[in-house]
């Protein structure tokens, strides 16, 4: 029994930014009071693991990166109550403290105590559960999912379904509530609607899904990586795009091919270029974008201001707008059920120890999403 002790095992290390991840022998203290120590049974690689690696985030180094995770919980700190030993659950990059005011607004679930923006890299406590030689390891997004055992507060893990299968489901943690809730709980894609997604990685793959299921009668996908075409294409797209082959700016093709503008434009890649181009795709009038990427911290976003007056929208949407605790649970459900496939969404699976292989996988734009196993 491991529980009160604390741990060692084997975790990825980012020492520096832009530094080649190390895999490491690392001591896991136990869990404090409202915190829950998980043993990792997969987790997936996500964009926004690698914005932290990149830099792009005002992250400190030396940390344990990755938020998409899957696994067991080891042991629960004092006063924990709403999972146990066994359980099995997903990390919750966004928690839901359930106190603060956004939990408490009805529309709300920027929870006050997420690590995001800006990121702290410390428990809520201010102290760190990892170690490596002796040095203070930071956490990242309340998460740190690169690791055989993490910890993490209570209020950013959430019990799911006793038979979930595990080498997939950590998709739900994050990728897939922030694509396909982007489309079927925050925009509300209507049937027979245009829509248009920027970017067809994990989190587009999973905007064009809930496109898809909500109806969509033409969903037109855009990227740079021409290999993203053919399985976007089984999910739903039906025109597919890439802007450096067109002679003319995409937002205008997709003006042209629309004749009116898409009712629904995503951005799912994180930069402010791809975003001016969703918002200038969007119908002038009734049009609907949502920026699903996160842009690096200092990026400003600059649009023509009279073009707003027209009537159309602009929303950021994190994890789907869902209040992550209530409803990402319901996902695995559906997912057992078979209301939602994600299948199709994991197109590689490694050994954690192959870390590296994985990285690569995803840097040269072949995977949708790699997941790494325990
Ligand atoms: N034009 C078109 N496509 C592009 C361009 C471009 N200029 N640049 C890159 N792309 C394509 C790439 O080829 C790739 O296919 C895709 O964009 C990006 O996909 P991935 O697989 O690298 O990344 P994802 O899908 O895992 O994640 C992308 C996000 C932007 C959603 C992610 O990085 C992010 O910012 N996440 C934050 C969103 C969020 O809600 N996080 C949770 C807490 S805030
Ligand atoms: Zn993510």
């Amino acid at each position: 029994d491991t529980a009160g002790k604390t741990i060692t095992c084997r975790a990825a290390i980012a020492w520096a930014e832009k530094s080649r991840l190390s895999i490491e022998e690392v001591q896991v203290e136990p869990p404090k009071p409202g915190e829950v120590r998980i043993r990792m049974l997969s987790s997936g690689i996500c964009g926004s693991d690698d914005h932290v690696l990149k830099g792009e985030l005002s992250v400190k180094f030396p940390l344990i990166p990755g938020h998409e995770g899957a696994g067991i919980v080891e042991s629960v700190g004092d006063g924990v109550c709403s999972v146990k030993q066994g359980d099995k659950v997903l990390t919750l990059i966004i928690p839901q403290c359930r106190e603060c005011d956004a939990c408490l607004h009805s529309q709300g679930n920027f929870c006050d105590k997420q690590d995001v923006l800006p990121c702290s890299g410390v428990m809520l406590d201010g102290t760190c559960r990892f170690s490596c030689r002796g040095q203070k390891i930071y956490h990242s997004f309340r998460t740190s999912t690169f690791t055989e055992y993490t910890v993490v507060p209570e209020i950013a893990v959430v019990k799911i379904d006793d038979d979930a299968p595990m080498d997939k489901v950590c998709l739900i943690s994050c990728g897939v509530p922030t694509g396909y809730g982007a489309a079927v709980n925050s925009a509300k894609v209507t049937p027979g609607s245009t829509c248009v997604v920027f970017g067809l990685g994990g989190v587009g793959s999973a905007v064009v899904m809930g496109c898809k299921a909500s109806g969509a009668s033409r969903i037109i996908g855009v990227d740079i990586n021409e290999q993203k075409f053919p399985r976007a294409r089984a999910l739903g797209v039906t025109d597919c795009l890439n802007p450096n082959k067109l002679k003319k700016p995409v937002q205008e093709v997709v003006m042209e091919m629309t004749g009116v503008g898409a009712d629904f434009a995503f951005e799912a890649i994180g930069k402010v270029e791809t975003m001016v181009a969703a918002w200038n795709s969007c119908n002038n009038s009734y049009g609907v974008c949502l920026i699903v990427g996160l842009a690096p911290v200092d990026a400003q976003l600059c649009l023509e201001a009279a073009k707003i007056l027209s009537g159309k929208t602009l929303k950021g949407v994190c994890l789907g707008d869902y209040k992550t605790r209530d409803c990402i649970p319901q996902i695995v459900t559906d997912y057992l059920q078979d209301k939602i496939n994600i299948d199709p969404l994991v197109t590689h699976q490694l050994p954690f120890n192959q870390l590296h292989k994985a990285l690569e996988l995803y840097h040269a734009g072949k995977t949708i999403r790699c997941v790494l196993l325990f």
